[in-house]
């Protein structure tokens, strides 16, 4: 065997979650979640007996990237006991006041803080990799490429394959496989797409755990093997925790807030919903008798563990004017912690 690495991307530590509407213990809870898929990449590195370990770039978030968390990353991945080896990404740009260019990385996290693609060493395989030294780089990474023809190379970047861009994603460092190909590399370990795929040229991890009820697909890491005679394993293997779910109440019947809150209760202990971070929508036919104050429910759903935020609410007038409504009602993140359930 040539090499086995763990390759990771898309972590997004310290991120807000404001664009979800998870705010306090809410957001905090999900901040501690992406931590701990960090200790939990490193412990599968170990336990697969990785040789390298590999980010594909957004492993925090430049914006709101905290001194502590980046003492927890320095002090994470050095004892990890392999070389680490990262290409900044739009969220994480190596830019004059990142923690890549302030902190002292020890001695076996290397950090791709060059914006042309350089080459690293692993036993007889090159890793080739580079980084975002701004937030936005619009460059194909790979169009002045000179091709390499002896020897195994990998590439390992923050960049979009065009022939698979998913919805609302910015191509940032468009790529094709075919260029990884014409460029002499055995595969391309990147970052930026959320949902875990692969195929034979190119490898996105996904994020390690969703970061939004829109991240449907995997979450995972990438164990690479390549043997010695150039032959390549990719395995994705799941690493969330959480997932984001999104629950129906019908309220058609409810006579009382206290249904509702019991409702909410009972569907936050179902116990497929373990675990989940979980949006809950009201829908159906609102009794006259039935009045609905989203604050006051998120009032009394809130227990540390979990809480309703009042969301969007959008009453919307049935065509039966005057008759009853059917209202559909936003009550975003009753969210379900395993201590909970
Ligand atoms: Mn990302």
């Amino acid at each position: 065997m040539a090499l086995r690495l763990l390759h990771f991307a898309d972590l997004h530590l310290d991120r807000s979650f404001a664009s979800e509407r998870l705010y306090g213990v809410g957001a905090q809870r999900r901040r501690e979640d992406l931590r701990s898929a960090l200790q939990r990449i490193v412990e599968r590195a170990r336990e697969t007996q990785a040789e390298l370990i590999t980010c594909g770039g957004d492993l925090f978030e430049h914006d709101h990237v905290t001194r502590d968390t980046a003492a927890f990353v320095v002090q994470t991945l050095s004892g990890a006991g392999m070389p680490v080896l990262i290409a900044p990404g739009h969220a994480d740009p190596a830019v004059p006041s990142s923690p890549y260019r302030y902190l002292r990385w020890p001695e076996n996290v290397t950090i791709a803080a060059h914006e042309e693609l350089r080459p690293y060493r692993y036993g007889s395989v090159q890793v080739w990799a580079a980084g975002f030294m701004r937030a936005d780089v619009p460059d194909a990474p790979l169009r002045e490429f000179a091709r390499q023809d002896v020897g195994t190379h990998l590439l390992l970047l923050h960049a979009s394959d065009m022939s698979q861009v998913p919805e609302g994603a910015t191509p940032y460092k468009p790529i094709l496989p075919g260029q990884i190909e014409e460029a002499g590399f055995r595969h391309a370990m990147l970052g930026h797409y959320h949902g875990a795929r692969t195929g034979d040229w190119i490898t996105y991890p996904g994020s390690p755990e969703p970061l939004g009820w829109n991240e449907a697909g995997r979450h995972c890491t990438a164990l690479l093997t390549i043997d010695d005679d150039g032959t390549l394993e990719v395995s994705l293997d799941d690493i969330n925790q959480r997932q984001f779910a999104h629950e129906e109440i019908d309220v058609t019947g409810m006579t009382s807030p206290d249904h509702v809150r019991d409702a909410v209760t009972a569907m936050r202990q179902g116990k497929h919903l373990e675990g989940g971070v979980i949006r809950a929508t009201l829908v159906g036919e609102r009794a006259r008798s039935l009045s609905l104050d989203p604050k006051a429910l998120s009032m009394e759903c809130s227990d540390g563990f979990g809480r309703i935020a009042p969301g969007g609410t959008d009453g919307r007038a049935s065509a039966a004017a005057g008759a009853r409504r059917l209202r559909r009602m936003t009550h975003r993140l009753a969210e379900v912690d395993p201590a909970c359930g």
